[in-house]
């Protein structure tokens, strides 16, 4: 069946490159960690008409006339999303991850004010209170990460900087830690600075809906994520938030509003117009999904593999950042080789492995370069690969490493291996 017959007739440059992309996808192994595969219903939601409308505000309470349908739409979305993540408000109008982090900001936060939050070389994002970012240049990043030696992060360390700087809240979060976070330990340290605690669980929130990583919902007192990366949903974020404002008394003795309603009035009017309704509308759709019990075997699988990977990559003698893996990715650690991680991730790419290069805890390269090559299992998992699978990527991952110097000796061959392995598993939405 002919995906895209429309856009076939109208823009045949544009239906072309959709289908190179898609192609390439298919015949390769998509290792980027923050990606996965969004399943045919939710692309066709975010494809829907949808696209056409406007309504500014919230269900029952909009600027514009004609949301009544709409109204169902964003509530079902509301409804899968508490029942999926259990928790008390979830605002589902964020574009993206970033407005829906910067919304906390205008939450909790007054400019100049103190933030702990991980640096991108460490681990960060770029809105967890980096330089160049707003994050960075309208507050404060005390800054944490895990330790140079052990990879992982050491609560003793984080708390002193916690009791000497005295942030007003911290983020939890990561792009690059192949750990599990306790939440538990991050509340402590919070707790005794009246800081809020504050979750970006967009890089693993399957994990969580699966049961394989801690919980942070019942813990913080918001926690934000995209809707795509693992949960296979839409580009978009959302917001959980608690009702109650903890700390109201000490920050907010004035607001009329609990934590939830700021969080709302953030988002709408304070950071955006409105609302992207063929995305929530997908949203809905991905949560569905991800409430299944096939969604929940996936997150398993994802971690499975992600271990899979790291123990064959080990004993082929590789080292990984923080030594190895309990989540969905893994940092190759070049530090001791010739080569930067810009290199293998360009090796690897020509040969059909897609990944990016990254920062390992103490890298002495700088960040355009690095020392390192994060590696996801989302999106093969997501193609149905399992254990077995993982040890076959490794051995390709391995001929890729050994060779770099001569890699345009090896990578077609390399591909051509790859592409064909491809054709055993159904790539979602694409194929
Ligand atoms: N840029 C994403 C990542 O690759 O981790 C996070 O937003």
């Amino acid at each position: 069946m002919e995906r895209y017959p429309h856009l076939k007739d109208t823009d045949s440059e544009l239906y072309r490159l959709i289908k190179q992309e898609a192609e390439y996808e298919a015949a390769t192994l998509k290792m980027i960690a923050s990606e996965s595969y969004a399943s045919y219903s939710v692309l066709e939601a975010c494809g829907s008409t949808l696209t056409n409308k406007y309504a500014e505000g919230y269900p029952g309470a909009r600027y514009y006339e004609g949301n009544e349908i709409v109204d169902q739409i964003e509530n079902l979305a509301i409804e899968r999303g508490k029942q999926l993540f259990g928790c008390e408000h979830i605002n589902v109008q964020p574009y993206s991850g970033s407005p829906a982090n910067q919304s906390v900001y205008r939450t909790l936060l007054k400019t100049g004010d103190k933030l702990m939050g991980m640096p991108v070389p460490s681990g960060g994002h770029l809105t967890h209170g980096w330089k160049v970012n707003f994050s960075g240049s309208d507050y404060v990043q005390v800054p944490y990460g895990p330790s140079p030696e052990t990879g992982k992060f050491d609560m003793n360390q984080i708390r002193e900087t916690a009791l000497k700087e005295r942030p007003k809240m911290i983020w939890v979060g990561a792009t690059a830690y192949p750990h599990k976070i306790e939440y538990s330990d991050f509340k402590a340290v919070a707790d005794e600075i009246d800081a809020y605690l504050v979750a970006d669980i967009a890089h693993i929130n399957a994990l969580i809906i699966a049961g394989v990583h801690p919980d942070p919902v019942p813990l913080c007192d918001i926690v934000t994520s995209t809707s795509h990366k693992m949960l296979r949903g839409p580009r978009a974020g959302f917001v959980m938030s608690k009702t109650d404002d903890r700390h109201k008394a000490k920050y907010n003795p004035e607001s009329k509003l609990n934590l939830s309603q700021r969080v709302d009035r953030a988002v709408f009017p304070g950071l955006q117009g409105g609302p992207h309704l063929n995305v929530i509308a997908a949203m809905a759709a991905a949560f569905k999904e991800a409430l299944t019990p096939e969604f929940k075997a996936y997150g398993v699988q994802i971690a499975k593999n992600a271990k899979m990977l790291a123990e064959a990559l080990l004993e082929k003698g590789y080292a990984l950042a923080g030594g190895g893996t309990d989540t969905h990715l893994l940092i190759l650690d070049f530090r001791r080789e010739e080569f930067t991680g810009k290199d293998a991730a360009k090796a690897l790419a020509k040969s059909g492995i897609i990944a990016n290069f990254n920062m390992v805890p103490g890298d002495p390269r700088s960040p355009f370069v690095t020392s390192g090559v994060r590696l996801g299992t989302p999106s093969l998992t997501a193609m149905g690969m399992k254990e077995n699978d993982m040890r076959k990527v490794a051995g390709w991952i391995d001929r890729v490493c050994k060779n770099i110097v001569r890699i345009d000796e090896q990578a077609s061959q390399i591909r051509g291996e790859i592409a064909e392995f491809c054709k055993g598993f159904k790539v979602p939405g694409c194929c």
